[in-house]
């Protein structure tokens, strides 16, 4: 049977990095099964387009994987697909959180044929022999003998063939670039990130966050082993193909055993396996001086932190009291002086918010190291003690919207600002964040870091740009680059000086070893 594996597109990004899930579960597929990718992201295609597909490769089982904000794009692609015949299951965080949405049990239309709820490492190749032989069940629950739900114990861990799979949709480097760094750019042919969990499972039980009610709130790691070789494998790879890889360590809290960590980290380099990575790691846990240091020696280069909240109380309200605002520039100075550099997620909308917090918060993120701030309203996930609480008190103003699905946009009302000033918050601090003036501030506060340094920290805040303000074509891109031209230029300048001064030290190397050898002779 040849199996289709989709994720809808999000919308937003295009391919910086491939989804997980569909490289999991295309490696613990049965063999006789051959399994197709596409990621929405990197090669968009509308309903007529992938059902085309579908018929032309003659698929016999579709797979759509998807979080809650793809997924009325995922249940219109899997109605034109069960229309033209083709059996749809569904997996993922929303449907196991919603299941009955995607089977129609809630009084809406039916949009799945089975669905996958929690991790489905061990129902994956079930589902599968089941869909083979025509006898697919509604629901499939990792479930063991007693009933009690049972989780991957990650050990062993299947290996993911990254070698063999076809990459070139997520290659980093833009598609004009390409035939130059071919000739001129030994090492830079492609650039890959490429998503790696060494664990999986977060205890800390945010309200708002889906984590712990779905990865439950028992770790569980891969053998230190099992990763290390998977870096290993990619470093080949990267070698052979003289391109570039980084890796994403996708756990939620990627250092949630320090002692663990700190043991994989040094396992990483003992072996010689570095290559450039980031990892989510909360506050809390930077506070460990050895830590940062061999996350430094590892090679970590970003850390993506959920600050949140630069105020107390509304972390209190969310149940992450164990992040503390007064210690936030502690931390990432302590980074910073490693070369280190935050990722740092904040949240508006929350409870004690008011008018006035983007500025409030602006202004805590100018007095730390330069790093890369993204901001989001309070979402209330379906599942989450949040959502239940704002459906206690009478709060959501959409209850199902991700049905009605539109980016950065409120779906309850929070107790101190209006919906509208929420919304006016979240703008004043992506437009401050990322302004030219701002990126040129943030480039030249760190003038003592090797030039390639500064020149990748720019060019993140332009992509991290994106996120907020659409950026998705050529013409966006364009006007990106003329606004930003004096930090481009201030760069560019200062390259192609110290590129000259190494040109004349060359010749002068070589006309004085001329001269030397004719004295000789
Ligand atoms: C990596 C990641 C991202 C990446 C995504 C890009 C990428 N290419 O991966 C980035 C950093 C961009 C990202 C962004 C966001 N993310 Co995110 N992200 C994650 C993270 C940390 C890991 C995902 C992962 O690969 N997990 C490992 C795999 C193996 O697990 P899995 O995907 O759940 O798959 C398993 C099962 O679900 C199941 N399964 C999944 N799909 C399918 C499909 C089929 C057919 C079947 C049978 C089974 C199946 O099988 C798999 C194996 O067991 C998760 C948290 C987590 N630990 O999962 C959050 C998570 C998915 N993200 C989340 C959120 C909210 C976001 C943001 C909206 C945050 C924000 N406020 O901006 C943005 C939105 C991005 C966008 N524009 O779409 C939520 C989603 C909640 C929800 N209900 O939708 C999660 C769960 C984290 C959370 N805190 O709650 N994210
Ligand atoms: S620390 Fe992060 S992953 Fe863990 S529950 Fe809180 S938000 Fe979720």
């Amino acid at each position: 049977m040849k199996i289709l594996l989709y994720n809808p597109d999000n919308g937003v990004t295009r391919n910086f990095m491939p989804h997980l899930w569909m490289f999991l579960l295309q490696s613990l597929t049965p063999s006789e099964h051959d399994v197709l990718l596409i990621d929405g992201n990197a090669r968009p295609m509308n309903e007529q387009e992938l059902v085309k597909f579908i018929v032309q490769e003659q698929v016999g089982l579709v797979g759509i994987g998807a979080m809650t904000r793809m997924i009325a794009r995922a249940y219109r692609m899997a109605d034109a697909i069960r229309a033209a015949g083709v059996p749809v299951v569904m997996g993922g965080p929303h449907v196991t959180e919603v299941p009955d949405e995607a089977l129609g049990r809630d009084g809406g239309p039916r949009h799945a044929d089975a669905v996958a709820l929690g991790e489905a490492d061990e129902t994956w190749p079930k589902i599968v022999d089941d869909a083979a032989r025509g006898e697919l069940k509604e629901i499939y629950a990792p479930l063991d003998e007693n009933g009690k739900e049972r989780k991957p114990s990650l050990q062993p861990y299947p290996e993911i063939a990254w070698h063999k799979m076809d990459l070139e949709q997520f290659d980093l480097i833009p598609t004009i670039m390409r035939p130059l760094l071919e000739r001129h750019g030994s090492g830079w042919r492609s650039v890959h990130m490429i998503p790696i969990e060494s664990g999986r499972g977060c205890p800390y039980g945010c309200e708002f966050c889906t984590v712990t009610g779905f990865f439950g709130d028992s770790i569980r790691f891969r053998t230190n082993e099992s990763v290390v070789d998977e870096l290993l494998r990619l470093k080949r790879q990267a070698r052979e193909n003289r391109g570039q890889v980084m890796v994403f360590f996708i756990d939620d809290n990627f250092a949630i055993n320090i002692k663990r960590t700190k043991s994989l980290l040094r396992d990483i380099i003992a072996a010689g396996a570095q290559l450039p990575w980031t990892a989510q790691i909360s506050a809390n846990l930077l506070r460990d001086e050895e830590l940062v240091d061999l996350i430094a020696a590892s090679h970590g280069k970003w850390i993506f932190i959920g600050m949140e909240s630069i105020d107390s109380v509304n972390l209190a309200d969310v149940n992450k009291s164990f992040n503390k605002p007064a210690e936030y520039a502690t931390v990432l100075n302590r980074l910073a002086q490693r070369g280190i550099y935050a990722i740092t997620s904040f949240i508006f909308g929350l409870d004690n918010d008011t008018v006035g917090v983007a500025a409030r918060t602006l202004k805590e993120i100018e007095s730390w190291p330069p790093g890369l701030p993204i901001f989001g309203q309070l979402t209330p996930f379906p599942s989450t003690p949040l959502y239940q609480r704002l459906v206690k008190a009478g709060r959501l103003t959409r209850p199902k919207h991700w049905l009605d699905f539109a980016p950065f946009q409120m779906a309850h009302t929070p107790l101190k600002m209006t919906i509208a000033e929420t919304h006016a918050e979240l703008d004043k601090a992506w437009t401050n964040s990322y302004c030219p003036e701002r990126n040129e501030r943030a480039i030249d506060s760190i003038a003592e870091k090797p030039l390639d340094h500064r020149a990748m920290h720019l060019i993140t805040r332009l992509i991290f740009r994106g996120i907020y303000f659409p950026q998705m074509n050529k013409r966006a891109w364009l006007k990106v680059i003329v606004a930003n031209q004096r930090s481009i230029y201030k760069l560019v300048k200062e390259g192609l000086g110290k590129w000259h001064a190494a040109r004349r030290d060359r010749k002068s190397a070589d006309s004085c070893s001329i001269k030397m050898t004719k004295k000789a002779t």
